[in-house]
């Protein structure tokens, strides 16, 4: 191959190299544009963390940490990985972190295999009463290989039960116990599960994926300092790429590091670390903050505007960045009003009810989150609209003229705040 032909090879825009992928990708940018993202596991993260997580750095093997690798050429990533680990220690004050985890599942993954063994107790939050799958479902390999018992939210007011969790710790008597959910609208009392865990003799994990934008931003109690391991995605309300991290206290930072590598993965993704170090950087400044606080009164707003509308919700409203519409005493089921709010322009996903009695397919329940579209800078009367939009799609009765008119309405909203305006390509480079 002469030179010009791998040049060619190496640079050659996707437009020209692969057409459907990069139609696909312009497609998505659309998609994305013109409705209301409101799935709240989801954000818009921005260029900047884009341009690091499309960059060389993917083509770099760093198995092993920084300094200590199993490959030659990883000066420049060393550094790159070293101001991701200052910058997260940083922000959230924590002893340790590794920020190779790829993904939440393997964060968690990764605590356990730090601290138990196969069959070992751990005593965490039912996914039905809005856990997550990694914290021990059946199916899942957390379930597989440890003894998970869950506790879940009170029958009355749906607010966890700490009673319960303190009655089944000291039955239990679990090696570690779990907090952290993935639909709960309401703050959790990281200090009362340690004083439980502390009374057991159990260590304390929080895995807070969905809240860890809102504890960098001062607007949730942190964790950090209360749990012993402290796990998080970084795309949710951080903001920052698709991937997954690990703090914890300074005893436990070699068995969470070995577990990660060689324990559980290879190479790390070193343009997603780089990303994490962007994002990272992002969540230390004044805007984050304020958007996070942005992000307790969108969704407080759009609380309000849908029990007005004549919504249930789950708990009654929200402290945090999502709400849990109950469906239970309508005739329509999740999956019904997801696919309504589809037609609608707004993008939200069925979700399970505590105590519901319709199967995990289909469900009593929409979860609704504020973070990505706070990020595009929607405010307070906009998440009003949304919540009006909202309700009115989900009347027993509503016709297709009625829902085209909600659509439009949707899609003033989104046309009003562009989003990506310069990345018509749905590419950050190029
Ligand atoms: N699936 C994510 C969520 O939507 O909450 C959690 O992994």
């Amino acid at each position: 191959m002469s030179f010009a032909d791998a040049s060619s090879y190496l640079s050659r825009d996707i437009s020209e190299v692969d057409p459907d992928i990069a139609r696909l990708l312009r497609a998505e940018g659309a998609r994305q544009a013109e409705t209301l993202e409101m799935i709240a596991s989801e954000n818009f993260t921005s260029r900047a963390v884009m341009q690091a997580v499309g960059s060389v750095l993917t083509n770099k093997y760093a198995e092993g940490l920084p300094h200590r690798r199993y490959y030659g050429g990883c000066e420049v990533v060393d550094e790159v990985e070293e101001l991701a680990i200052s910058r997260a220690k940083e922000l959230f004050g924590c002893e340790h972190v590794n920020v190779q985890p790829h993904s939440g599942a393997t964060a968690n993954e990764a605590a356990y295999q730090a601290v138990l063994a196969p069959g070992d107790r751990v005593l965490a939050m039912a996914l039905a009463h809005g856990g997550h799958l990694s914290h021990g479902l059946k199916v899942n390999f957390s379930g597989r290989l440890y003894d998970f018992h869950h506790y879940g939210v009170r029958r009355g007011d749906c607010y966890l039960d700490m009673d319960q969790v303190e009655q089944m710790a000291r039955e239990l008597r679990p090696k570690l116990i779990v907090a952290g959910a993935s639909a709960y609208p309401r703050i959790i009392d990281f200090a009362a599960f340690r004083q439980i865990a502390d009374a057991v003799g159990a260590l304390f994990m929080v895995d807070m994926a969905h809240i860890s934008g809102l504890v960098a931003g001062g607007v949730h109690p942190s964790p950090v300092g209360i749990a012993d391991i402290v796990t998080s995605t970084l795309h949710k309300s951080l903001g920052g790429p698709r991937a997954g991290m690990v703090m914890c206290r300074e005893d436990l930072g070699s068995a969470i590091d070995r577990a990660v590598f060689p324990g559980l993965q290879g190479g790390p993704l070193m343009h997603v670390i780089a990303g994490k170090a962007v994002a990272f950087s992002c969540a230390l400044t004044e805007e984050f903050r304020a958007r996070q606080r942005q992000v307790i009164a969108n969704t407080a707003a759009l609380a309000n505007g849908l029990v007005a509308g004549g919504v249930a919700l789950v708990t009654g409203g929200t402290d945090n960045h999502l709400v849990l519409v109950d469906l239970s005493a309508t005739d329509l089921t999740g999956v019904d009003a997801e696919a309504r709010l589809d037609r609608a322009g707004i993008t939200v996903n069925k979700n399970g009810i505590p105590f519901d009695e319709r199967p995990p397919t289909v469900t009593s329940g929409l979860r609704i989150g504020t973070p990505a579209l706070t990020t595009r800078g929607l405010k307070e009367a906009e998440m009003t609209e949304i919540a009006a939009i909202i309700s009115a799609a989900l009347r027993p009765e509503i016709s297709d003229d009625e829902m085209s008119g909600l659509r439009t309405r949707a899609q003033a909203i989104s046309h009003a705040f562009p989003l990506y305006p310069t990345l018509t390509s749905g590419t950050a480079i190029g």
